[in-house]
């Protein structure tokens, strides 16, 4: 047909001219920039194909995170904001590896085996970070939508949640917010002042925050948040991507990786710092104590202060809701033990992937979730969300329901429920702290990490070790989880697990135990196991 045909001559604009294969992992295709102009292509066309299929807005988003600058990627956004279904990574990754002369053949089976009416208009919301190679790639992307008389809108730089956001407002005919950037700095910021009210400093907590951008797309937009905060929080930038290079020597991942403060930020004791990832879909906080020692706070611990707090007002608000944490095998077990026993809150555990957390999520009225690397969000049930609009308007509750009650409509307000947000859990995090009068001390004092280890081995074939229990166990190959066991047994407080890294070639080992040094010797002992 024309529209096959139409494809055909785009790709010839676009040719594979690498052999190499690529796959859709957990965070979409990554590699270098300069491999992903055919992916790129094709995944526009997937994009509006998959537009089709909904008949709703899809998001493409360039990016490659906390990667080298000369990286780049591409993930697909689902119409309610997540992140691309699972039976569709397969497709992708098909579709980006075929060569070009089968491309209409492969396009024709998806068509087909979908039951795709190629009619219908598609739309795709479009946007990138901030490395060199992505205003090309962009282009590729938009020549394959356009391929197939799709219609792109392209909102130029964006973080990674923004564009989730954007097509969740779309897609919800205006009940999530309005499909722009400033609908979405609005939207945030009108919560984050409600519940600010006009104290800024309470007690211990003060409003001044340092905040590492990655030089990254992170640090433009928190600009451009802070215009709307009137103040109330004075957030100081570095790393701004002014003259550093994107996430080098800075940015969430190499503070948790490397357990250390960023460059490019002044050392000074007991101040509150906090650091985004390449897209900002990722935050930790961190802080010097007097003595010079480096304080992480990390995904766990973002996690237990915000469970804690939604805990806390739907106890005051008398609402009956089902609240739940979800973490994964990496969380600290002091993490688990603090959130389960002192806070009260049930702890879920899935595998390692954004979208598990995210989906078990969704079983609760209220599921908080994060990862240790700092990626999380809460989500909030349609049925709950009513309940609460109606309790905050209720003057037959008492004041002080009715205030929490307010109190939680604002917060939903606040929360990017469509994925992790770096910019809005900065400012889901102030906001506790503030309510609390808490300094970045007294949140670390909540609980203790224990010491934990991380290893890297590499083996033969890594498929070889599979893992049930949420990774935590093994079943392949005989008799590894009995000898990990074994050496657990002898440590007090020990814990420890295996898996196959999906981004990597190679075995991730973890271990945690009552000191650094049991945890390092537990840590080398199952990697002697594994090799
Ligand atoms: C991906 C995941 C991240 C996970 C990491 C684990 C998403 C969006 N990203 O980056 O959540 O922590 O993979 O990597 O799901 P690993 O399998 O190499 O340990
Ligand atoms: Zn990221």
């Amino acid at each position: 047909t024309g529209y096959f045909a139409a494809v055909k001559i785009a790709a010839e604009k676009h040719p594979r001219l690498r052999e190499k294969t690529i796959q859709y992992g957990t965070a979409g295709f990554r590699t270098k920039g300069e491999e992903l102009d055919h992916v790129m292509f094709r995944m526009g066309v997937l994009a509006a194909l998959r537009s089709q299929l909904k008949r709703a807005v899809i998001g493409a988003m360039i990016t490659a995170s906390h990667n080298p600058e000369e990286d780049n990627g591409v993930k697909l956004v689902d119409p309610l904001g997540e992140m691309l279904e699972a039976a569709w990574e397969k497709l992708a990754t098909k579709l980006a590896n075929v060569s070009d002369s089968d491309l209409p053949a492969v396009l024709s089976d998806i068509v087909s085996s979908c039951g795709i009416d190629t009619a219908v208009p598609a739309q795709v919301f479009l946007a990138r970070d901030t490395r060199p190679s992505s205003p090309s790639l962009a282009q590729a992307i938009i020549d394959g939508v356009q391929a197939i008389k799709g219609e792109v809108k392209d909102y130029g730089i964006l973080t990674t949640p923004q564009l989730h956001f954007m097509v969740r407002c779309e897609n919800s005919q205006g009940q999530y917010g309005s499909q722009t950037e400033n609908g979405y700095y609005t939207k945030l910021s009108n919560a984050f002042l409600k519940l600010r009210g006009h104290e800024h400093q309470n007690e211990r907590y003060h409003p001044q925050l340092r905040l590492d951008g990655a030089n990254g797309v992170g640090a433009l937009k928190i600009k451009e948040m802070q215009k709307h905060l009137n103040n109330s929080l004075q957030i100081e930038l570095f790393n701004d991507g002014s003259s550093g290079k994107l996430n080098y020597m800075c940015g969430a991942d190499y503070v948790k990786v490397q357990q250390t403060a960023p460059n490019g930020m002044p050392k000074e004791a007991r101040v509150r710092c906090a650091s985004f990832d390449g897209d900002a879909d990722r935050i930790v906080y961190f802080y010097q104590e007097k003595n010079g020692t480096f304080k992480l706070l990390d995904g766990d611990k973002i996690a237990t202060l915000v469970a804690g707090y939604l805990k806390e007002l739907v106890n005051s608000s008398g609402l009956n809701i089902n609240l739940g944490l979800v973490q994964t095998a990496y969380a600290n077990g002091s993490s688990t033990s603090y959130i389960t026993n002192e806070l009260q809150v049930p702890v879920a555990c899935v595998p390692t992937g954004v979208k598990h957390l995210h989906h078990k999520a969704l079983e609760y009225d209220i599921g908080v979730y994060f990862e240790a690397n700092g990626h999380g969000t809460v989500v909030f049930s349609e049925k709950i969300q009513d309940m609460v609009l109606m309790a905050a308007n209720d003057s037959s509750l008492s004041k002080d329901q009715e205030h929490a009650a307010r109190r939680l409509l604002w917060i939903i307000g606040l929360i990017n429920q469509t994925v992790g947000d770096a910019i809005s859990d900065l400012l889901l995090v102030e906001t506790i702290l503030h309510s609390k009068g808490w300094s970045i001390e007294d949140w670390n004092d909540a609980y203790t990490d224990l010491p934990n280890r991380q290893l890297k081995v590499k083996v033969k074939d890594r498929t070889v070790i599979q893992t049930t229990d949420a990774e935590r166990k093994t079943t392949s190959p005989k008799g590894l989880q009995e000898a990990i066991d074994a050496l657990v047994e002898k440590y007090p407080d020990g814990r420890a697990f295996v898996r196959p890294s999906g981004t990597e070639d190679i075995v991730r080992v973890y271990a945690e135990a009552e000191t650094q040094k049991n945890a390092d010797m537990l840590a080398h002992e199952v990697s002697v196991e594994v090799y």
